[in-house]
């Protein structure tokens, strides 16, 4: 029921805009010709990534994957990588195919943990087919492409990744100890958050579901309380079954949980086990009718946006509704204070099986659960230099309420980003903070489950509390559908690393000359990477003493903006490009705004009047331009196709439409074919073509609008209707599509100048003065 309300909901705001539609949409092959982006996928077929680790000091990528590790220098020039092999130890494998596991999907290395150890040595851990392994790999000093591991030196990996390698995990590495949130053993059974290495004893939590029932962990972070490194937390990321969520079965909640880095568990009890860890809700949801919230329960990936203050960094999360009704994602960004001012609220309380949830309202010991014991907990007389320390009622408390009782809103209580019935799933996010004419932006880079990566800000308008998300950039970084598992972002290399099993890729934030070489084009584009310098499209940097800066993030208002700049420059097309249509026939002049997020009108212009084009049954907009089913002599014209976004109005083609009469199209069709095909060839370069559907068909549309002829194309065939599709398909064969027609026209061309020639006098005889004849192209060119 909610699920409809939202959705109903949802669709009524995106169709009311255009703004869910991707301003750019970018293929896998334009994001390879133009250097956006270049695919790293391993030395032997598929990589089978399952782990990355950007290493920003020694510029230098290092990845995980089934049985192998490989190092990726990213200095501008050099591409080198190198690899090591590491297969599970002798016998293992075999022991592992002997449980029944999967020879190839379990019975593998999965390398699950890269983290940096020392000033050489990188700390890696794989799945080892079942038997969880660990080993020092040594990578080097900055500047030195060292890539070494000593296969004899090989520890056990137990409590440091999952034994499966598709099981959740979360870690992360600090003060020489390994933090992780994981299952920790052979059947997956026993959700643990474990700290091993370094000097002291091992830590985990107690097995109790009060703590974690059936947790999937995404993330896991240091965050510091203050300048006292005895408050350094340890944040976890996960969700869990929500026991506090009672009557409904199976109810998924979203958690962040911590624990003290300085804990080091009970004296008597609780020893060697967690005596800091509190958890809370994070609650990221959509106000419905009714004051019933919608909520995305499924926690995806998390994203911490750092900021000079480490303290405080934005926590950017991406959710999941959980729901048969509808799927639906959004992104939610939490605020540190908020998160301590659940962590410093009441604890949750149950009184017993048949009581209600509630704050718990009895006194709390002191130290309060969940603080660390540093100065701050010391009182005159009551000295805790450790946890050992903390009283046994402390401990106990801490063990039977580990939940806080209120949960951590979003910023501004509501998510930066929702989106409903994608035909794709949200996967991860990273994202950067920019600084831009008009302010600062946070540009979410999101990958999919297809491949592909968006580009999205999210504009507030005014005080309003209502967001308006505008999607940049569709870039399909991959050629084929695959989920996207990991990404990094390098803000001193302005690169994206994005990972999937097919393999890695590295993409470029930005490309401003993509927007095209306009002021008003760049700044429609809205990308608060780039401003328009006087001359060109290009990448903004703040501060600079440029003179012309032009970027209107807010607004993307090109009249403002660009008002000085030659707007017409490159836009407003003069020369007319001429058209042939036959008559009673159906005919297609395309136009296709460079944005999905223009409109486009068209007007026509016959003895210097312009007007809008009537459109009916018989001549129709369709989304990649004008369709008449059936041409009349009278529909002869200029046609003028323009197009419409945030109130900017360009000209985008000007297309003579020449109708040809029946015997001069007899004629043709019977002895000059090659002629005039040659008269609807594509001459230019841009996105403006008289119809050509199959020449389209089979070699693809231009850079702006990947996979758009195709369903153009489609497009046609459909809104022709079945009836005349023979007639249409006949149309097309013998016009473009026969190959061996082709060959024959082009030996044929010579033979026929003769023939052609005769043709074109009876044409330009038929159509009146007009003097204009059909281009001459040489040969069919594929
Ligand atoms: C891409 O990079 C290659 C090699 O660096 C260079 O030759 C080529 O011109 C670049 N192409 C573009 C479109 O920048
Ligand atoms: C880093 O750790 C490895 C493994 O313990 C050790 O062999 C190496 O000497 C250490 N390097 C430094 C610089 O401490
Ligand atoms: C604008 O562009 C047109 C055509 O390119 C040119 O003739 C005109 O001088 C330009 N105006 C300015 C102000 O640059
Ligand atoms: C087009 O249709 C009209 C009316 O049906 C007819 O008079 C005319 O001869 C047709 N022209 C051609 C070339 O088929
Ligand atoms: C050039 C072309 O395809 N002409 C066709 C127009 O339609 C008539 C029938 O309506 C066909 O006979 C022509 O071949």
């Amino acid at each position: 029921m909610k699920g409809f309300i939202l959705v109903a909901l949802l669709v009524a705001t995106v169709s009311a805009t255009k703004l869910n539609i991707p301003r750019l949409r970018l293929s896998y092959k334009d994001l390879l010709s133009t250097n956006r982006s270049s695919i790293f996928s391993g030395h032997h077929g598929q990589l089978s990534l399952t782990s990355v680790f950007l290493d920003e000091y020694r510029d230098r990528l290092f990845l995980g994957g089934k049985d192998i590790l490989y190092s990726l220098l990213l200095g501008p020039t050099s591409s080198e990588s190198k690899e090591i092999y590491w297969p599970p130890l002798p016998g293992n494998r075999e022991e592992c195919i002997q449980t029944g596991k999967e020879p190839q999907t379990e019975c593998a290395n999965f390398v699950r943990l890269l983290q940096p150890y020392n000033r050489t040595h990188l700390l890696a851990c794989g799945t080892g087919a079942f038997q969880p392994m660990c080993a020092f790999i040594n990578v080097g000093h900055r500047g030195e492409h060292v890539f070494t591991m000593d296969p004899t030196n090989v520890e056990n990996g137990r409590g440091k990744v999952p034994h499966d390698p598709s099981y959740p995990f979360a870690s992360t590495f600090s003060g020489g100890e390994l933090y992780t949130g994981l299952t920790a053993d052979f059947l997956g059974r026993d959700s643990v958050i474990f700290r091993s290495m370094g000097g002291r004893s091992t830590m985990r939590t107690e097995t109790d579901q009060k703590l974690l029932h059936d947790p999937k962990f995404i993330a896991a972070h240091l965050i510091p309380d203050n300048d006292d490194r005895d408050n350094d937390k340890v944040y976890f990321f996960f969700t869990e079954k929500a026991t506090e969520a009672g009557d409904r079965e199976g109810a998924i909640h979203t958690r962040i949980g911590r624990v003290c880095a300085n804990d080091v568990g009970g004296q008597r009890v609780l020893v060697n086990k967690w005596s800091t860890f509190v958890k809370a809700r994070l609650v990221c949801s959509v106000p419905g009718p009714h004051g019933i919230d919608t909520h995305f329960n499924q926690l995806e990936d998390v994203f911490l946006l750092r900021t000079k203050d480490e303290r405080n960094p934005d926590i950017y999360a991406i959710f999941s509704t959980i729901s048969n009704v509808f799927q639906g994602f959004a992104v939610c960004v939490y605020r540190m204070a908020d998160i301590r001012e659940a962590f410093n609220g009441p604890f949750a309380h149950k009184e017993g099986p048949d009581y209600q949830w509630g704050a718990y309202e009895g006194r709390v010991p002191y130290p309060r659960p969940g603080v660390c014991p540093s100065k701050i907990t010391n009182q005159p007389g009551r000295e805790f230099g450790s946890t050992k320390d903390f009283p046994d009622s402390v401990l106990q408390f801490a063990g039977s309420h580990p939940l806080m009782w209120r949960p951590v809103f979003p910023a501004l209580r509501q998510p930066v980003l929702v989106k409903a019935n994608l035909p794709y799933k949200l996967k991860q996010i990273v994202v950067d903070r920019v600084e831009a004419e008009d302010g600062q932006y946070d540009v979410m880079f999101i990958g999919t489950d297809v491949g592909t990566v968006l580009k999205v800000i999210a504009l507030h308008s005014g005080n309003s509390l209502e967001t308006e998300e505008v999607t940049l950039e569709e870039l399909q970084v991959f050629k084929v559908p695959t989920p996207i598992t990991s990404m990094d972002i390098s803000v001193k290399r302005q690169a994206l690393y994005v990972g999937s099993p097919a393999g890695v890729a590295q993409v470029k934030l930005h490309r401003c000359e993509t927007y095209g070489n306009a002021c008003a084009e760049c700044c429609l584009a809205r990308d608060p990477y780039c401003a328009w310098d006087g001359s060109v499209c290009a990448p903004y940097t703040p501060n600079s003493k440029r003179r012309y800066r032009r970027q209107d993030i807010r607004h993307g208002n090109p009249v403002l903006q660009c008002v000085d700049q030659n707007l017409s420059e490159d836009l407003d097309v003069t020369e007319d490009r001429v058209v042939y249509g036959t008559e009673n026939n159906s005919t297609f002049l395309e136009c296709v705004p460079r944005s999905p997020q223009a409109t486009v009108s068209w007007l026509v212009q016959r003895d210097d009047r312009k007007e809008e084009v009537k459109l009916d049954d018989r001549v129709m907009s369709t989304e990649q331009g004008l369709l008449f089913r059936r041409l009349s002599r009278q529909d002869e014209g200029v046609y003028i196709c323009r197009s419409t976004e945030h109130g900017f109005t360009q000209t985008l083609a000007r297309l003579s439409l020449e109708v040809l009469q029946g015997d001069t199209v007899d004629e043709l069709m019977a002895r000059d074919n090659a002629g005039l095909s040659d008269a609807y060839k594509d001459r230019s370069t841009g996105s403006y073509r008289a119809w050509m559907p199959c020449s389209t068909y089979s070699r693809g549309g231009s850079s702006s609008q990947i996979g758009q002829s195709r369903t153009w194309f489609k497009d046609i065939m459909q809104l022709i209707g079945p009836s005349n599709l023979p007639h249409v398909e006949e149309y097309c064969e013998r016009m473009w599509c026969n190959d061996k027609l082709r060959r024959k026209h082009k030996s044929m061309l010579e033979k026929n100048r003769q023939a052609q020639e005769s043709a074109r006098k009876a044409r330009s005889k038929s159509s009146g003065e007009r003097n204009r004849t059909p281009r001459d192209l040489s040969a069919w060119e594929e």
